[in-house]
């Protein structure tokens, strides 16, 4: 499937990358802690896009940083897209049986060891970080600590995860979706792109242009998302029809409708790519996820 497209070959090596540097430490303890690991392996060995971990790369063949270390940072974000994953399918949130073509977490094991696979997940992306592997640069790791702690919490996507969640009480305009969907969805992404920028030491305006980049990139991806969601696989149309809420969503789909919202998107990846006219042909992988975050089928 991947075929000679360069975009997905590089994904697919991500994945199988990002995988061997998450393999060890995941290793499963013999005590009966042994369940939590578990799920966090079944959780984040599942088939996902990688499209975080890609971006943590490909940021960071921009400023010849250290593959290694690249992949660890990129292993951390992973981590905390996965506890997010998880967290968002329980009955609490979303209640969904499927993600990633298999049983959730909860469904697969049950409600509080989910908790615990997406804590523990949560917990790891931040050894990681702090570990002198990552980086010899003390203040290179507090940095990249504070990015994705920002990212993740309140300023980011656990805040828009709240607004989302009680975004059925109130109807949000198009200035308030956008915000939502920045925190909720657009934070790890913009984090994931500018961790190249903070491992290689890079000049403010280098480190600008990927934040403008990844911020119309996850905003692109969002409403792509939500295109999916409405008219992509008939079998998830019928899902969310039966669901509380789902329709309701506060989207921009929803708002516009898909013929403008699909212009949109088509607009904000074209915002994306311009943001790289900073770079050469080094960030022609970063072009091509703009394009591929709009065009995907799935
Ligand atoms: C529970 C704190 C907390 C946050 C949840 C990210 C998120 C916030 C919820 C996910 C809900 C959702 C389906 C959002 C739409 C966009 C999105 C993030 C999709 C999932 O990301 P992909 O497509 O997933 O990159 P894969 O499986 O490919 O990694």
């Amino acid at each position: 499937m991947t075929g000679t497209n360069p975009l997905l070959q590089a994904l697919k090596a991500t994945s199988g990358a990002v995988e061997r540097v998450l393999d060890p430490m995941l290793a499963v303890p013999d005590g009966p802690e042994a369940r939590v690991v578990d799920a966090m392996r079944y959780a984040i060995f599942s088939p996902g896009k990688r499209l975080r971990p890609f971006l943590v790369l490909a940021s960071s063949e921009l400023f010849d940083v250290n593959r290694q270390q690249a992949l660890r940072v990129a292993a951390a974000i992973e981590c905390v897209h996965t506890y997010s994953l998880i967290h968002d399918d329980l009955p609490a949130m979303d209640d969904d049986d499927v993600r990633r073509g298999r049983p959730t977490v909860h469904k697969a094991f049950d409600d509080a060891t989910a908790i615990l696979a997406g804590d523990a997940l949560l917990t790891l992306a931040f050894d990681i970080l702090v570990d002198e592997k990552t980086h010899k640069d003390k203040g290179v790791r507090l940095e990249l600590v504070r990015t994705l702690a920002q990212a993740s919490g309140h300023h980011g996507m656990v805040g828009g995860q709240m607004i989302d969640i009680t975004a059925g009480d109130h109807e949000l305009d198009e200035a308030a979706i956008y915000r939502l969907q920045q925190m909720k969805t657009g934070a790890l992404i913009s984090a994931s792109a500018e961790a190249g920028a903070i491992l290689g030491r890079a000049e403010k305006r280098e480190r600008h242009s990927l934040q403008g980049y990844a911020r119309d990139l996850g905003l692109a991806f969002q409403i792509a998302d939500d295109l999916l969601d409405v008219e992509g696989d008939p079998m998830i149309m019928g899902k969310a029809a039966q669901k509380d809420g789902r329709q309701g969503k506060a989207t921009l789909v929803a708002l516009m409708g898909a013929g403008r919202a699909r212009q949109q998107a088509h607009m904000l990846a074209e915002q994306a790519i311009e943001h790289l006219s900073l770079f050469d042909e080094r960030a022609s992988l970063l072009r091509a996820v703009a394009q591929f975050v709009i065009s995907r089928r799935a």
